[in-house]
């Protein structure tokens, strides 16, 4: 299928971490590096009317690493070739190539990120780009699943390199979208294909200047004074950085209470929260996403964009949703 693009004007639209960065590489070492690759804006998981528009004059857009909304994709096949490679959960379309072995029904377990499948389809050997992919999406998780357990521990083995190497490859990569800048995403695809050692990655500077200004900024925001109430701790914070997930887990971690952080500062008219508790939030992410709000998560994490009119309404969701139950009967709710 890769053959018979070879040599035609090409695109590559991927995730903006490490394992869409590790996806589109993988791509360009195949079909060659004249082809072109971009991710959307940061923060957006669909593409943009202008996007559209200067995406028309490509013969095949691959899309990797996102679930792209389906009229997107439909648009982009009406002047292209479209082919999806993808590990998230997305029905398939039929008009469009779409690799993606979880809609096909196989385990995310055997296939733990874009880049191994990517990998897979290619016919190549194990390798660092495929590992990072997998390590970028999973981070020590992956140490839990057997299989990839063992292999990573071959792969670390042969090539001489440490998990935590690895994770120090993948805070890097992941440090150019955490800091909003989106050209240096694009970019890092062209620094891989020329740095194939993980020397050259971990060296990297203008990632390594990332990280610094990462960690002072979330320090800050950590140190920050916080309401706690009915054993909440609640936190509101204003930064143009991707960190609320790493601020909310510190916080949750030294005070050992259900955290609500609260950005103000990401988008324009939205606002970020980002919940941690020892409770299931399951229901409550329904329940979000009952209301329509942009929201996911898993039990222990939610992560949700509020169109900031709503942010009160729904903070005060959240908050009777962690109230023990204990606290509402002494306020006599
Ligand atoms: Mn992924």
């Amino acid at each position: 299928m890769l053959d018979e693009l070879r040599g035609k004007n090409g695109l590559i639209i991927h995730h903006w971490d490490t394992d869409g960065i590790c996806s589109a590489v993988l791509l360009l070492q195949r079909l060659g590096e004249q082809v072109a690759n971009k991710t959307p804006i940061l923060g957006n998981y669909f593409l943009t009317e202008d996007e559209m528009k200067a995406y028309r004059k490509y013969d095949f857009v691959i899309v990797a690493d996102m679930a792209l909304p389906e009229d997107n994709i439909r648009r982009l096949a009406e002047s292209a070739q479209v082919l999806i490679f993808d590990h998230h959960l997305q029905p398939l379309i039929p008009e469009v190539f779409h690799e993606n072995p979880i809609s096909r029904g196989d385990s995310p377990e055997q296939y733990p990120s874009a880049s191994w499948i990517i990998n897979t389809y290619l016919g190549n050997p194990v390798n660092l780009y495929a590992v990072l992919g997998v390590v970028g999406d999973h981070e020590e998780r992956i140490q839990s699943n057997k299989d990839f357990a063992s292999i990573l521990y071959t792969f670390c083995m042969q090539h001489q390199v440490t998990f935590k190497e690895l994770l120090a490859m993948v805070y890097l990569l992941d440090s150019n979208y955490k800091v909003g800048d989106r050209r240096a995403v694009m970019e890092a695809t062209r620094f891989l294909l020329q740095n194939k050692d993980p020397r050259g990655i971990l060296g990297c500077q203008p990632w390594k200047k990332n990280l610094a200004l990462l960690e002072d900024e979330i320090t800050k925001w950590v140190d920050a004074s916080c309401e706690v109430n009915n054993g909440i701790c609640v936190k509101t914070i204003s930064t143009s950085y991707n960190i609320i997930s790493t601020v909310t887990r510190r916080i949750f971690w030294s005070t050992k209470k259900d955290t609500v952080v609260v950005n103000t500062g990401f988008f324009k008219e939205a606002d970020q929260i980002y919940v941690r508790s020892a409770k299931n939030l399951e229901p409550l992410i329904r329940q979000g996403k009952a209301l329509g709000l942009k929201c996911g998560g898993k039990t222990e994490v939610m992560g949700v964009m509020v169109p900031k009119e709503k942010t009160q309404t729904f903070l005060d969701i959240i908050l009777t949703f962690l109230e023990p139950h204990a606290e509402k009967d002494k306020n006599g709710r």
